[in-house]
């Protein structure tokens, strides 16, 4: 077996063997992968220095080598909270609106990019498989050939892919998407994605389609295939059983007092969703007054990017809905929405999603949501609760039998989520178990294979 290299923006060195404290189940099954082909986990350390050195630290915990290198100030604005997180995480979610075109975050992303790359390039060995992943890293590949790099080389994006007409309205797009040509694999999330991606080389670079997912424009060529994220299953109903989810679990539905918890669990971010859901539920209260004091939202959303005004904007509106939702329903017994600005560690968050009868899970767009999934693996199968589902999350692909809504309706989240109250047992089960037959087949073990097979199975390149 080849030695894997994953590149990623962050690096999260793994925390112990089971991953079942604060650790992402991105981390956790990343970590299992590298443990098996004695790899190297490469990016950013998250530090900040004051020129950059290229100095890379490597660290090896629990099975996993890790290589870090820090930044400096100028380039975590312009490369992660400029060019990435204000320019194409907006845009790939559909805010235009939200789109910010920089000269000086374009340019510092290449700079980063091409610091990555010759930080990297003397780790890699000629048999090394190199595995880069999402947004952040699109040019990455095409840095590493040009510095004579040769080997099979992967990239996956975790975010979804843009509609093509959407895309034109990234200044370079085309500069964008022709650094992709230079990898072996491109993976996205979803079938809907991959159409995305065929329509812009099919309709704007000429390009065409051929036999196992081969996309050639002139004399390049890259496989682009749809490989759906899963979470690292068994791990998670472990973590499900362990005595600190079975705490958290008896705690929530305590402080339930008998009424229905429904649980909403999300990054703070603009693309989850979170202010339609608030206006959904709250719709649910203007129109059903018998749920009163029977019903309430837990919603856990830590703050993230900070740094970027859209995300200070999005909290800043989030306190006042939820405040004004509060200051208009809550008696002194029972307050409508918890709104909880912190993370928990994934076995207590195991316990609080099985005390859920409702999982609503809402994004205006999401590459895939692992959330979602996390929500049916953490249900008792004797008495699972429901999920709600976007239908504009890249797991609505898989997961069918959820109930389907359009984020942007309050009516169709109020609707559903009276229909979930009042679903029987044999349905809510019946869905359950659909749900959680793909998560089981399709999780996070499954997606890396179909990645490194997928990414085996070319030929090495030949410069
Ligand atoms: P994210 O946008 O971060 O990921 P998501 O897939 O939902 O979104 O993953 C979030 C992870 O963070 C989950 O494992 C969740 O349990 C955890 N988390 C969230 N809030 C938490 C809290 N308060 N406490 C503890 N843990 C919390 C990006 C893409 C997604 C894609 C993933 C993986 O935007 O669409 O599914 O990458 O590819």
């Amino acid at each position: 077996m080849s030695r894997l290299i994953i590149v990623s923006n962050r690096v999260q060195p793994p925390t112990g063997e089971g991953g079942s404290g604060s650790q992402g189940g991105l981390a956790v099954a990343l970590s299992a992968a590298l443990r098996e082909s004695s790899g190297i986990w490469f990016g950013w350390s998250g530090e900040v220095t004051d020129q950059f050195t290229g100095h890379i630290n490597l660290q090896r915990n629990f099975g996993v080598t890790t290589a870090t290198v820090d930044l400096e100030e100028q380039d975590v604005d312009e490369y992660y909270n400029g060019y990435a997180n204000r320019t194409l995480w907006p845009l790939f979610h559909y805010r235009m609106d939200l789109a910010e075109f920089e000269s000086g975050f374009a340019e510092g992303y290449e700079r980063v990019n091409q610091r990555f790359a010759e930080t990297l390039e003397p780790l890699i060995e000629s048999d090394d498989l190199v595995w880069i992943h999402d947004y952040h890293m699109f040019p990455l590949g095409q840095y590493l050939r040009d510095g004579g790099i040769t080997n099979r080389m992967g990239f996956f994006l975790h975010i979804p892919w843009p509609p093509y007409r959407l895309l034109l309205s990234l200044p370079n797009h085309r500069q964008l998407v022709e650094t992709l040509f230079a990898y072996d694999v491109v993976g996205f999330q979803t079938i809907d994605s991959l159409g995305s991606f065929h329509d812009y080389v099919t309709q704007e670079m000429g390009g065409t389609i051929g036999e196992g997912g081969r996309v050639t424009v002139g004399d390049r060529s890259v496989v682009a295939i749809s490989c759906p994220i899963g979470i690292d299953t068994t791990n998670f109903l472990e973590a499900t059983e362990s005595a600190a989810a079975r705490y958290a679990c008896y705690r929530m539905r305590q402080s339930s007092n008998g009424r229905d918890m429904i649980i909403g669990v999300d990054r703070l971010d603009y693309s989850k969703g979170l202010e339609e859901r608030f206006l959904g539920y709250e719709r649910l209260l203007q129109t059903d007054e018998a749920l009163h004091g029977e019903v309430f939202l837990l919603q856990i959303a830590p703050p993230s990017r900070g740094d970027v005004q859209s995300y200070r904007e999005i909290r800043a509106s989030l306190d006042a809905l939820s405040g004004r939702i509060n200051g208009a329903y809550a008696d002194v017994e029972w307050v409508p929405i918890r709104y909880v600005n912190r993370g928990y560690p994934r076995d207590r968050l195991a316990g609080i999603y099985r005390a859920a009868k409702i999982g609503l899970v809402t994004p205006l767009r999401d590459g895939m949501n692992l959330v979602a999934k996390e929500y049916i693996a953490a249900q008792d199968p004797e008495n699972p609760g429901v999920l709600i589902l976007s239908r504009f999350a890249g797991a609505a692909e898989q997961l069918t039998q959820a109930l389907l809504i359009n984020p942007y309706s309050p009516e169709e989240i109020a609707d559903a989520i009276k229909l979930a109250l009042e679903m029987p047992l044999e349905e809510r089960k019946a869905r359950w178990r659909a749900c959680m037959d793909n998560i089981a087949a399709e999780d996070v073990l499954w997606w890396r294979k179909r990645f490194t097979d997928a990414l085996e199975g070319v030929a090495q390149s030949v410069g």
